[in-house]
């Protein structure tokens, strides 16, 4: 008995003498063959190759469509096809979960995920005109995963050059019909390199002082006190339906229960595919540890009906890395969309909004870079326009969107000096902003050397408390965040009304989050994406080795179970209550403390800090002293060092009446409807960051745990960014701390395959002429008539069989082929001997 399409170590399961050695060499070993993909049953390893290779694209997916769960080679097309079959055979929701560190190939791996699940689902709902409930319209109805079908025969998916036309991964053109959909992974084949647009770089000197003088704007101004005008560009009407931000997460249940109804399904899946390029533009940036990565969290869930066709989708996005807009570490940029903006932006707008180059504007040019290799901004701009349009963001709306980012520049180039009330150093930016925000720049500059602070017990007293020029740099740098978090907000809020869909719905959900994270210096922003990394952690540990022992003892069967490190102690270390873990305490400072003087907030939560809890086997505090600035936590992929600095101005977040105030008397109604609250009424209690994203991440456990779920655990091979380059060290970290060892003993020593009995028996049943009454007659028979299938492979539980080994299931499956279409086997068989 032969398997068709499989060869022994692409499940790491099979590996005799498991350890964090053994499996880092099978995976190298692989990985030098160009095999990325490994499974540990349905957990998908992947490892970034930093290159091109032809192992994804139409007919790749086709293949994989077509191929049964257990006979496909490990890939993600195969992960993605027994999501998506899952789905559509149990009729419940799924969710694929992808985790590994910064650069690691998280976000594209979701792409592909979306890409099959695009591709291979119907064009039309079950209310379309293709005929209600049924399936019209010529489009082959998905029949994955019925039981009865045998399985097609597959090519080995890897490592078969020339065995299909290429489907590249990083292919970036216009959306191809009928083809795969676009993809748009950032280094594949090699792209034109950017072009160094207009002036060859000016070097600008920062050093740490105040930001360097813009050379900037060629024009002046366009405006001295008044009201200013339009800014002279295309007649806007302002923002329809903008809308307050969306609270993140956005929306609650699934669907609504509605009947279904007509939806363009051809274009939902547009608004799916190209709502990334968007998302990207806005929400990742270049860091030292990725070209592309993301600066925040993305949980995507795919709504689809009763035909399987996707009818809508909602984004929900945690906690976006807004203080890049104003600070970069050396070598790393801003959000893409400012350079975009500058390459792309046509000439005559170009210079009606005093945009001149990258390195003339400080928020840009404190960095040291602007540009990317292998990227070239201007093109991306397009595209960037054009998802726009799918996602039904009018041109109007887009100018307004451009304006504001435009005007964000000139903010970062508006200087202090003197005493508080600190003066403007130079006019001239702070003309530009004023124009394109259309504010007046006497308010604007009001508002930026004064704090508006309410108090008495109603807080009906209200006192412009003058900023020095630091300070004043501060409300600066909160009006370039504010701004932009406001657009980001506002475009995730349309690219969900864009898929929005009420009927009734099961979904498949991708998350993409960024990775865990380690820079030289760490701050307020690693601490809480490394708190959700830790989340995901736990998540995958609870439902791959602890649930999994779990279900063993509720089964009643013998089982010993096998030690693993779980991180709970570390999640409980950051957000537990009681007792209190360290957001807990930042909390309870930035309550207590004002944080007027956001330096002695720090110190203070540093004593707390050391006061409460400073024995703790995962927390390292080494300076204990009054000049302590930093701890140390031990993650589960490794010791971080938080510099404490600006933590507890950046927890909370404070939006300044002042700047809230000045753009709600802005000229341009879209600046206005960004911000609909009301800045006098102080009841509600402000929220801190760390509040949010402890409330999000446990959303996303709840929204997590209605699906069944589905593992990617990506590996970074090396440092360098380096094609094909595998450093067994650097993996072999990643393959201890993602505990894939446990994984395996837990798979190895447990059961491959576990099935409810009646849906076991009506299956492999069918091996039999007579249909089996029970687990022990099938046993009997199989074990009598196949001597190479022994009894002890099979155990009852209570309500379940399982099954040992999966050779034994790939035999049964061949069993089974062979009886129900014995001349459709004998073709397969002699077709793979060919
Ligand atoms: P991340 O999402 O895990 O990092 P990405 O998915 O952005 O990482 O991958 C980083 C880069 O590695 C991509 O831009 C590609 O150049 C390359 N890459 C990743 N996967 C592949 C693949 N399968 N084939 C070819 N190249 C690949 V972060 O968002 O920073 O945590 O926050
Ligand atoms: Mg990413």
């Amino acid at each position: 008995m032969f398997r068709l399409f499989s060869s022994g170590v692409d499940d790491l399961v099979l590996v005799s003498n498991p350890s964090n050695g053994e499996v880092t060499s099978q995976i190298g070993a692989r990985f030098d063959r160009e095999l990325i993909y490994t499974n540990i049953g349905e957990v998908l390893i992947a490892v970034n190759p930093y290159k091109s290779l032809p192992i994804t694209g139409p007919e790749f997916i086709k293949m994989y469509q077509n191929a049964s769960g257990s006979d496909a080679s490990p890939h993600i097309y195969a992960l993605a096809e027994r999501a998506y079959r899952r789905m559509v055979d149990e009729n419940e929701s799924q969710c694929v979960i992808i985790s590994g560190e910064s650069g690691a190939g998280k976000t594209v791996s979701a792409k592909l995920i979306l890409q099959y699940v695009t591709s291979v689902s119907p064009n039309n709902s079950s209310g379309g005109s293709g005929g209600g409930g049924g399936n019209g319209g010529g489009i082959p109805q998905y029949d994955g995963g019925s039981d009865d079908r045998p399985a097609p025969p597959m090519g080995r998916g890897m490592g078969m050059p020339g065995m299909v036309g290429r489907g590249g991964l990083p292919t970036r053109g216009a959306p191809s019909r009928g083809g795969g959909p676009p993809t748009r992974g950032r280094g594949g084949p090699p792209p034109p390199i950017p072009q160094n647009r207009a002036a060859p770089p000016q070097p600008v000197s920062s050093g740490g002082g105040p930001p360097p003088v813009a050379r900037g704007p060629v024009a002046p101004p366009p405006t001295r006190g008044g009201a200013p005008p339009r800014g002279g560009g295309p007649p806007t009407r302002g923002g329809r339906g903008g809308g307050p931000p969306q609270p993140v997460p956005s929306r609650g249940g699934y669907g609504g229960g509605g009947s279904s109804r007509s939806v363009d399904v051809e274009h939902i899946k547009k608004v799916i595919l190209d709502s990334n390029p968007l998302m990207e533009a806005i929400g990742n940036a270049k860091t030292v540890r990725n070209d592309n990565s993301s600066r925040f969290g993305k949980y995507l869930e795919i709504q689809f009906d009763d035909n399987n066709a996707p009818v809508g989708g909602l984004i929900s996005t945690f906690l976006l890395e807004k203080t890049r807009v104003t600070f970069q570490q050396k070598n790393e940029r801003n959000f893409h969309i400012f350079y975009q903006l500058l390459g792309g932006l046509d000439q005559t707008t170009r210079s009606e909004w005093g945009l001149t180059q990258a390195t003339d504007f400080y928020y840009l040019a404190q960095s040291k870079c602007t540009t990317v290799e292998d990227v070239d901004d201007a093109r991306d701009f397009q595209e960037v326009k054009s998802a726009m349009e799918t996602v039904g963001i009018s041109r109007e709306e887009q100018t307004e969107i451009f304006r504001i980012l435009a005007a964000i520049l000139h903010v970062g180039n508006i200087r202090f000096q003197g005493e508080a009330p600190a003066s403007v150093i130079d006019e001239t930016p702070l003309q530009w902003a004023a124009s394109l925000l259309g504010c007046d720049p006497q308010f604007l500059g009001q508002s930026l050397n004064h704090r508006q602070i309410q108090s008495g017990s109603a807080r009906h007293t209200q006192y412009q408390v003058p900023q020095n020029p630091d300070q004043s740099a501060g409300l600066r740098d909160a009006l370039a965040k504010t701004l932009y978090e406001r657009i980001f907000d506002f475009i995730v809020t349309r690219i969900n009304k864009a898929m929005s869909y009420s009927g009734n719905c099961k979904v498949i959900g991708v998350l993409d989050i960024y990775g865990f994270e380690v820079f030289e210096r760490n701050s307020f922003e690693q601490f809480c994406i490394n708190y959700v990394n830790e989340r995901l952690q736990q998540i995958f540990i609870d439902l791959t080795v602890r649930g999994e022992q779990r279900e063993y003892h509720e089964e009643g069967m013998k089982w010993k179970d096998i030690s693993f490190f779980d991180n709970k102690i570390v999640v409980d270390l950051i957000d537990g209550n009681k007792p209190p873990g360290i957001m807990r305490v930042l909390d309870d400072v930035c309550k207590t403390v004002h944080a007027v003087d956001s330096a002695a907030a720090d110190i203070k939560f540093m004593e707390k800090l050391i006061h409460s809890i400073q024995s703790h086997p995962h927390l390292v505090i080494s300076n204990t002293g009054s000049s302590a600035d930093e701890f140390t936590i031990k993650h589960y992929a490794g010791d971080v060092s938080y510099s404490t600095e600006e933590f507890c101005f950046k927890n909370n977040d404070n939006l300044y009446a002042s700047i809230v105030g000045c753009l709600q008397n802005s000229t341009y109604q879209f600046i206005v409807s960004l911000f609909p609250e009301n800045i006098q009424d102080n009841k509600q209690a402000p929220t801190t960051s760390s509040f949010k994203i402890r409330q999000s991440s446990s959303y996303l456990v709840t929204r997590l745990s209605a699906c069944t779920p589905h593992y990617i655990r990506c590996i970074k091979p090396n440092d360098k960014k380096q094609p094909m380059n595998f450093v067994s060290s650097r993996v072999e970290h990643q393959v201890k701390y993602l505990g894939l060892l446990e994984n395996i003993k837990v798979k190895r020593s447990g059961y491959a395959y576990r099935q409810l009995k009646d849906v076991f028996l009506n299956r492999f049943g069918k091996i039999m002429d007579v249909q089996p009454r029970n687990v022990q007659e099938f046993v009997e028979y199989i074990t009598r008539t196949h001597k190479d299938i022994n009894a002890d492979e099979f155990e009852e539980g209570k309500t379940k069989v399982f099954v040992k080994n999966p050779e034994t299931i790939f035999v049964m499956e061949d069993l089974l082929m062979q009886k129900i279409d014995p001349i459709g086997y004998k073709n397969r068989v002699q077709a793979y001997k060919e």
